[in-house]
């Protein structure tokens, strides 16, 4: 089933990356997220069994679709398949975008994790739909990746013409910086999932968001 508008017009990416906030349940959390205008989810479970991954893509399959927000699977093309999800997301030691793009078709989103702009442009010409810029900060939900600060946010914003997404380390105290240096689309994982509140953190990074856009 297609998406109602552009998935492009997306601000805001949540990943279910990272721990909820205790006593938390990740459907409800990533309901709160939807509510408080997140435009884009992805389901990235790393530790999980591919049973576990497959309850939790259909659970968010069909929050998503009442919300009218694309879905994107982490790592199982199969799982997006097999849950009409609206893409897959790949890192750059995964399946080639060519390979996930004849498995997927033209319709579906194939989005690639970056870490310069060499790797950007490179995805772009591959044919990814998006990239992840990142990680921008240094952050505990994907250890043992060098931080690629904001200069290559700002090369992304230069040179890159698909949409990207900044990611990694970002939080309210931080979001600034990272649009200052031309970012308009924006991931935060921890700061959104594991907070308290996560709809209001939400609309707090929209409301950032937004002001740069108009250029405040
Ligand atoms: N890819 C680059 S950084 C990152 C991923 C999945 C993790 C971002 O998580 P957080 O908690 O917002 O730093
Ligand atoms: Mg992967």
């Amino acid at each position: 089933m297609p998406l109602k508008h552009n998935w492009r017009d997306f601000q805001l990416y949540v990943i279910t990356a990272g721990g909820c906030h205790p006593g938390r349940e990740l459907v409800h959390v990533m309901e709160e997220t939807l509510k408080g205008g997140a435009g884009m989810l992805q389901l990235r479970n790393k530790t999980g069994s591919r049973q576990e991954v497959l309850r939790e893509a259909k659970e968010l399959r069909a929050l998503t679709r009442a919300y009218d927000v694309p879905f994107i699977v982490n790592d199982y093309p199969d799982i997006a398949l097999e849950v009409d999800a609206d893409g897959v997301h790949l890192g750059q030691d995964d399946q080639a975008i060519e390979e996930a793009r004849r498995l997927l078709g033209q319709d579906k989103i194939i989005g690639i994790s970056t870490h310069s702009l060499e790797q950007g442009l490179a995805a772009e010409r591959a044919g990814a739909d998006y990239i992840g810029v990142g990680p921008v900060f240094p952050t505990n939900t994907k250890p043992g990746r060098a931080a690629v600060t904001t200069s290559y946010v700002s090369e992304a914003a230069r040179h890159i013409r698909i949409p990207f997404v900044a990611i990694g380390g970002i939080t309210l105290d931080n979001v600034g910086e990272v649009l200052a240096a031309g970012a308009r689309k924006i991931c935060a994982v921890s700061a959104i999932v594991g907070s308290e509140d996560p709809a209001r953190v939400c609309r707090s990074f929209l409301e950032a968001i937004r002001s740069a856009e108009a250029g405040g």
